[in-house]
């Protein structure tokens, strides 16, 4: 039994968030908190807050806007993080609804409604409550029969779902799953940090994976394997959770928010991501050589162009490692699913093309896939 990628879909909101914006609410709040506390800084007590750099977000990362589900309170320099308003049980959540967005997309891409789904997996690095499950919430939304279940990996939850997708369909226990991926990452930056303030971005990607002989849509993809890989760091961690609320928690503790060794993960993960992608390969009697697209994890530009270098052994050109960092910044699981949803349909029949995600965990997955 084969399975294929059959149809995606990619939703943004409206709102976005250049990085002169973040800078100038940051610089007003290091501002503010340093004069009020300048006795104590200058005795040493307390850190001074320290201020940001457009020019050094862009030269450090490759963003230079990202997406916001919500723009309100973000720039508040008083508030400095986004008003989401509270929905009612009977109305559909902010992620059902961010994924509702893009699910109906990749259905539409696929050609099939959401009746003809065996499956809903929810997949992101948050949701926004633990029970009923997000996926349940969409499945019923998109009035599918079935079965539905959210789950967690961080920047690797899209394609660790797209994996389970994969198996359903190859162990006959599902005929069409939809993987959706609201990232919904605003509510964890900690936008007082010039560290992290500029790194993340809302978006909801979602896809359709469908038992090969049923696929009909105008793109396919075939899944010929799935790898995953995951090495425990802390240096990529939120210690937010369900517990908080016992221990007190500020909603303002950095502890409690995203927060990262930056250069240790840079250091770390991308030779780890390059042999896990060649040795995927390999167990397809591939070569980077062989592949004619490389949609990978979005989180920094310097990072991508060290892995496609060290697994081309020359840098990849535009078109061969497509980058969407500049526009959407890192939106976790959801970045190389947006660089394939913009950056597929030109691939010719027999190319071969790799997803890979790589991120907090430490966690590496990936996908080989070839055009039908
Ligand atoms: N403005 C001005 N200066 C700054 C700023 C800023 N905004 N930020 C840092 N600096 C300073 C630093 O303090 C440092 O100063 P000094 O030399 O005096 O100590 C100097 O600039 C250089 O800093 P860095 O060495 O940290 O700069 P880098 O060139 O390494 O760039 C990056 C920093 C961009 C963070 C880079 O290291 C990076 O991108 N690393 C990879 C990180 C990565 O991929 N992380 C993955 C995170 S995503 C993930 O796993 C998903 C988690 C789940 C989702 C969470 C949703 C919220």
């Amino acid at each position: 039994i084969s399975a294929v990628i059959s149809g995606v879909g990619l939703w943004n909101p409206e709102n976005t968030l250049t990085n002169v914006e973040l800078v100038q609410v940051l610089n007003a709040y290091a501002d503010q908190f340093n004069e009020t506390h300048a006795a104590d800084i200058e005795a040493g007590k307390v850190e001074p807050v320290a201020k940001s750099d457009p020019d050094f977000i862009e030269k450090a990362s490759g963003i230079r806007q990202r997406y916001v589900y919500r723009k309100d309170g973000i720039l508040d320099v008083d508030r400095m993080r986004p008003r989401i308003p509270k929905r009612r049980d009977d109305e559909l959540s902010h992620q059902a609804e961010m994924g509702l967005n893009a699910a109906r997309k990749a259905l539409a891409a696929a050609g099939i409604e959401g009746s003809d789904l065996d499956a809903v997996i929810v997949s992101c690095s948050y949701t926004e409550r633990a029970y009923p499950a997000i996926a349940i919430e969409l499945q019923s939304a998109l009035g599918c029969e079935g079965f539905g279940f959210d789950m967690l990996v961080a920047c690797s939850a899209a394609t660790f779902a797209q994996h389970r997708a994969y198996d359903m369909i190859r162990s006959g226990s599902a005929q069409r799953v939809l993987v959706v991926n609201p990232e919904l990452t605003s509510p964890q930056v900690n936008y007082r940090d010039r560290d992290s303030h500029f790194i993340f971005g809302d978006v909801a990607t979602a896809v359709v994976i469908e038992r090969g002989d049923l696929a009909q849509s105008a793109h396919q993809y075939e899944i010929l394997g799935t790898r995953a890989k995951t090495v425990f760091s802390n240096a990529i961690r939120s210690n937010f959770g369900y517990v908080s609320r016992t221990q007190d928690v500020d909603p303002f503790d950095p502890d409690a928010l995203f927060h990262q060794e930056g250069r240790t993960v840079f250091k770390e993960v991308c030779p780890m991501a390059a042999a896990h992608i060649t040795g995927h390969l390999e167990a397809h009697d591939l070569t980077p050589a062989d592949v004619t697209r490389w949609w990978l994890h979005q989180a920094n530009i310097n990072m991508n162009q060290l892995i496609t270098k060290k697994l081309l052994g020359r840098p990849a050109d535009g078109d061969e490692a497509p980058i969407v960092l500049d526009r959407y910044a890192n939106t976790a699981s959801a970045g190389s699913i947006i660089a394939f949803s913009l950056y597929h349909e030109d691939l010719q029949s027999g190319d071969y093309g790799v997803i890979c995600s790589f991120g907090a965990g430490y966690s590496i997955g990936s996908l080989v896939i070839r055009k039908r």
